[in-house]
């Protein structure tokens, strides 16, 4: 994407748009790096093609996931895909070790089983050449820029979500590395976001026909990019994140590391200019992808809007599905898993696709409150309302429903959510905008922002009830 901002305006437009496809290979799923740099390369050759010359540039993905490289900072084997089975027994195993009072009270992490901690457990656990042969470690975006730059970097608010780093110190936790028996030395000091780290490589600008544009360590965590874009006015407000994940939660100034914040699994994920965001994880519209994923498998191909229309037209709230559900979170036969969770639950299984795919929409909207109001038990912050925030909200039937089951109005905008918060920090590191508020209140400006009102809230209210007792939420 590339962005522009003049009189206090942003303007933004796609260069280049690729997939992300994991590929599966010998029974293990990998992310394909060599792929994504290549896209990478491609948007940035296609900024020159189209005439632009670019101030800077910043790279944000998602968090967790990383590359181990040698002393001469080669590769070393594909990164994994947090999705990948991998690691998900050896959770248990650490937390047994190591508690999960330690691991939390050190990191502000909520327990997932995919966290960097976990894998990098895994690999030590099977005695991995990697252990031997690595000497750095640094996660996607980090890669990628290093790819562009040679400087081997991490980034504060990717850091955090390895489950590895102590908000307290600002430093990698000793003891967690140590307790998973994992070289320290692989782990360098992080640098905040909207730190300049080096320029585009000679190589690689004679390969591109480039500048040296400087590269900027942005929130290279897409959640943190994207919340730093939420358009609020004023701190105290609670977001959703809305894609592959829905991440729903507040920003904060200092982490909340409590007993009760632990009982729920809460995270407090590193931000931008030192904040800290209270959230959850959510399972999000992944489920619906790979539903979309097997239909076609199937014979059956739909739109996303396709699909909410079929959802729109199904009866409501006929079965109720905790969507943090583990079956869901592995890829595969989703349509499958969900029926099976109909069965575990006692419930009917869905009778039409329409009837899947609404099952899934409002167990998110039923999720959604379950997860606001926790947020606000834990911030004692009652929320006027709810920003949400990036590809999902082109759903706006899911929008409207999340109101009703808050009974609260949302507020939805912007679409491109992390990269236009990853512009930001790249402007406001270049003196080009004040903070990180004058930089929402740009966002507000620039972006359409749709309000939904509740509607038919006592309905949403009262089945809320049942959702809460098929799914045994009402127990925790
Ligand atoms: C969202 C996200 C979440 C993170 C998950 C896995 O894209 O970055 O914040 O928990 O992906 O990395």
């Amino acid at each position: 994407m590339i962005g522009h901002l003049a009189n206090g305006r942003i303007d933004i437009s796609e260069l280049h748009r690729f997939p992300n496809e994991p590929v599966w290979a010998g029974g293990a799923l990998y992310w394909d790096i060599l792929r994504l740099l290549h896209e990478l390369k491609t948007g940035i050759w296609r900024a020159k093609a189209e005439g632009f010359v670019l101030d800077s540039l910043g790279i944000d993905s998602w968090g967790v996931d990383f590359g181990l490289m040698d002393d001469s900072g080669e590769l070393l084997g594909n990164p994994r895909h947090y999705r990948d089975a991998a690691s998900s027994e050896v959770m248990e195993r650490v937390v047994e070790r190591l508690s999960a009072e330690k691991i939390f009270g050190s990191t502000g992490i909520q327990l997932m089983p995919f966290n960097t901690l976990y894998q990098l457990a895994a690999l030590a656990e099977k005695q991995s050449p990697l252990l031997r042969e690595g000497r750095h470690f640094l996660m996607i975006p980090s890669l990628l820029r290093y790819y562009l730059t040679g400087q081997k970097v991490n980034e504060f608010t990717l850091a955090t979500t390895s489950q590895l780093f102590n908000p307290f110190t600002g430093e990698w936790d000793d003891e967690l590395l140590a307790g998973i028996s994992v070289p320290r030395e692989w782990f360098q000091p992080v640098v905040k976001p909207g730190t300049e780290v080096g320029r585009l490589s000679d190589s690689l600008c004679d390969e591109l026909g480039v500048a040296a544009t400087p590269v900027i360590a942005v929130a290279e965590h897409d959640t943190g990019s994207a919340v730093a874009a939420v358009p609020a006015e004023q701190p105290g407000f609670a977001y959703l994140s809305c894609g592959t994940w829905s991440l729903i939660g507040t920003e904060v100034e200092q982490p909340v590391i409590t007993e009760r914040s632990r009982e729920l699994n809460f995270t407090n994920e590193g931000g931008v200019y030192d904040t800290y965001r209270l959230l959850k994880n959510i399972m999000g519209l992944w489920i619906l992808q790979e539903c979309r994923r097997e239909w076609e498998r199937q014979g059956n191909s739909f739109s996303f809007a396709e699909l909410v229309e079929l959802a729109d037209e199904a009866s409501p709230f006929a079965i109720f599905i905790d969507v943090d559900h583990g079956l869901f979170l592995q890829p595969g036969d989703m349509p499958a898993r969900l029926c099976q969770y109909c069965r575990n639950t006692g419930q009917a299984e869905p009778s039409s696709i329409g009837s899947a795919v609404r099952a899934v929409m409002e167990g998110l909207a039923f999720k959604y409150r379950y997860v606001l109001e926790q947020t606000e038990e834990l911030a004692g912050i009652s929320f006027p309302g709810l920003h949400m925030v990036g590809g999902g909200i082109q759903n706006s039937l899911l929008c409207q429903w999340t109101s009703n089951a808050l009974g609260k109005p949302v507020w939805a905008g912007p679409v491109e959510g992390s990269a236009i918060g990853n512009m930001l920090v790249q402007w406001i590191a270049r003196g080009q905008i004040e903070d990180i508020w004058q930089a929402r209140s740009i966002v507000k400006a620039s972006f359409p922002n749709v309000a939904y009102e509740p509607n038919n809230h006592d309905d949403w209210a009262e089945a809320y009830q049942r959702y809460l007792a098929v799914t045994g939420l009402s127990a925790s």
